[in-house]
C-alpha cells in the first residue's frame, strides 16, 4: 500500500452512533480498496460547533470527498455540504418511516447551489464506491484497484451455478 493510500482521504461522518452499523460498511469498503477515512459522529442539530470545526480542518488532513448519513430529519450532508467544495456524498440511514424516505427526502432535496450526491437509502458501499472513483481519477493505481473490483464482481456472477448453462 503506498503511503498515499495509506491516508486519511475520506472523511465519514453520521449524526449518531446509531448509524455506525450502516457506515461502518463505507469505511470497510474503503479499507478493503486502501482507502485511509475517519469516522466520526457529529450529529449537526446537536453539536453544530464541533461539526464546522471537523469540516474546517478536514482539508488540512488529507480528506478530499465526505460520505455523511443521517437519518429522519437528516440534515448533516447537506450542511457540510454549505461549508466546502469538496464533494459531499450523503447517505440516508434506514428509519420507521417509509423504510427512510424521511432521510432520503432530506438529503436528496438540497436547493440549486449545494450539491449533495445521494445514494440509496443505507447504500453506504456505494457511497464508499462513489467516493473511490472521484478519488481514482487522480489516482491511476486506485483505479487499477476499482477496475478489479469490477471484473471480480462480474466473473462472481458468471461463476455463479445459476448460470452454468449460459
Ligand atoms: C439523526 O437522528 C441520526 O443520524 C440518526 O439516524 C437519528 C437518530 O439518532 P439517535 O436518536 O439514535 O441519536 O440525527
Amino acid at each position: 500500500m503506498t503511503d498515499q493510500a495509506a491516508s486519511v482521504r475520506v472523511g465519514v461522518v453520521c449524526g449518531s452512533r446509531s448509524d455506525f452499523p450502516v457506515m461502518e460498511k463505507a469505511t470497510a469498503m474503503l479499507e478493503s480498496l486502501g482507502i485511509g477515512s475517519e469516522l466520526h459522529a457529529i450529529s449537526a442539530h446537536r453539536a453544530p460547533d464541533l461539526l464546522e470545526r471537523f469540516v474546517a480542518g478536514a482539508e488540512a488532513r488529507g480528506i478530499r470527498v465526505f460520505i455523511a448519513g443521517a437519518g429522519g430529519a437528516a440534515h448533516l450532508a447537506g450542511v457540510v455540504a454549505s461549508r466546502t467544495v469538496l464533494p459531499v456524498i450523503g447517505v440516508p440511514i434506514p428509519t420507521q418511516v417509509a423504510g427512510g424516505l424521511d432521510s432520503l427526502l432530506s438529503i436528496v432535496q438540497m436547493p440549486r447551489g449545494v450539491p449533495v450526491a445521494t445514494v440509496a437509502v443505507g447504500g453506504a458501499e456505494n457511497a464508499a464506491l462513489l467516493a473511490a472513483e472521484i478519488l481514482a481519477i487522480s489516482d491511476p493505481a486506485l483505479r487499477a484497484r476499482l477496475d478489479e473490483y469490477r471484473r471480480s464482481q462480474t466473473a462472481a456472477i458468471e461463476a455463479d451455478p445459476s448460470n452454468a448453462e449460459l
